[in-house]
C-alpha cells in the first residue's frame, strides 16, 4: 500500500505577522517537493494571512471547539477556522489534553466537528515517560486511539500522529525499533476498528522532536508516513531537510 507521504509543521504558540515570510519560504518548498504533502498548523491568528500566500503547503490550525457555535468565550469553530483559510485541523494534541483536560471523548467530538464542516484532521496520541517505563504503551496508546478515534473515520480525512509526550521538545525519540513497533501496533487496532483496507490506507506521523537529523530514518520505516513537527518548522531553513527526508 502506497501512502502519500504527510509532514506538518506545528507551531504552537509561536509566530507573528513577521514570520510570515517563513511561512512563504516553506510554501515554495513545498512547491519543490509536489510528492510529498506538506502542511503549517499556525496560531489562529496567523492563518488568514498565511493562507493568502502563495504556496503548496496547506494551512491548518491546532485546535477547533466540537461544537459550531454558542456561549463558548475564546473559542473557534471548525468553520470560522475554515473561513479563515484552515483546511486541516490537529486534534488530541498532548499539550491540550494535559494542560486543558481533554478527554478521548473531546478529541473524537472536536474530529466529527471539524469533519462534519470539511476539514482534515490529524489526531494525536502517545505516552508519558513513566507509561514507556512500566512497559505500557502499546497498551495505553492503542487504548487512547480507539477512545479518540471519530465514528465513520476514514482515510481520506483523518491521519493519526503518534507522539510519545516524552519526546515532544526534548531532543529524545524512542529508538527506530520502538517507533515501528508502536505505529505497526496502531495500525493494527485501526484495522480492527475501520477494517484493514482504511487501516492500510491510513497515515500516521511520528512527531516529538524530528528533526532533519533523524527524520529520514524514522520517514523510511514501513508503518511511519511522515511527521508532526514542531520546533524544526519553526524556519524554511530548519524544515527543508525534514521535507526533503519524506
Ligand atoms: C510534538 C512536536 C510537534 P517537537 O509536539 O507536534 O513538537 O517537534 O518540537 O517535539
Amino acid at each position: 500500500m502506497s501512502r502519500r507521504k504527510l509532514v506538518v509543521g506545528n507551531w504552537k504558540m509561536n509566530g507573528m505577522r513577521a514570520h510570515l515570510d517563513e511561512v512563504e519560504a516553506i510554501g515554495k518548498l513545498a512547491a519543490q517537493h509536489p510528492a510529498v504533502e506538506v502542511g503549517l498548523c499556525l496560531p489562529a491568528t496567523l492563518i488568514m494571512a498565511g493562507s493568502q500566500l502563495k504556496g503548496a503547503a496547506f494551512i491548518g490550525a491546532q485546535n477547533c471547539h466540537m461544537e459550531l457555535s454558542g456561549a463558548y468565550t475564546g473559542s473557534l469553530s471548525a468553520e470560522m477556522l475554515i473561513e479563515a483559510g484552515a483546511t486541516w485541523v490537529i486534534t488530541g494534541h498532548s499539550e491540550r489534553r494535559e494542560t486543558r483536560g481533554e478527554t478521548n471523548a473531546d478529541v473524537a467530538a472536536k474530529s466529527v466537528a471539524a469533519h462534519a464542516a470539511g476539514m482534515k484532521v490529524i489526531l494525536c496520541v502517545g505516552e508519558t515517560l513513566a507509561v514507556r517505563d512500566a512497559g505500557d504503551a502499546d497498551e495505553v496508546v492503542t487504548a487512547q486511539l480507539l477512545a479518540s478515534l471519530p465514528e465513520g473515520a476514514s482515510a481520506d480525512w483523518l491521519a493519526v500522529a503518534y507522539e510519545p509526550i516524552w519526546a515532544i521538545g526534548t531532543g529524545r525519540i524512542p529508538t527506530l525499533e520502538a517507533i515501528q513497533s508502536m505505529h505497526a501496533t496502531l495500525r493494527a487496532a485501526l484495522a480492527s476498528r475501520i477494517g484493514q483496507e482504511q487501516a492500510d490506507a491510513m497515515r500516521i506521523l511520528y512527531g516529538g522532536s524530528m528533526n532533519g537529523d533523524n527524520a529520514a530514518e524514522i520517514i523510511a520505516l514501513p508503518d511511519v508516513d511522515g511527521g508532526l513537527v514542531g520546533g524544526a518548522s519553526l524556519s524554511a531553513a530548519k524544515f527543508e531537510p525534514v521535507i526533503a527526508a519524506a
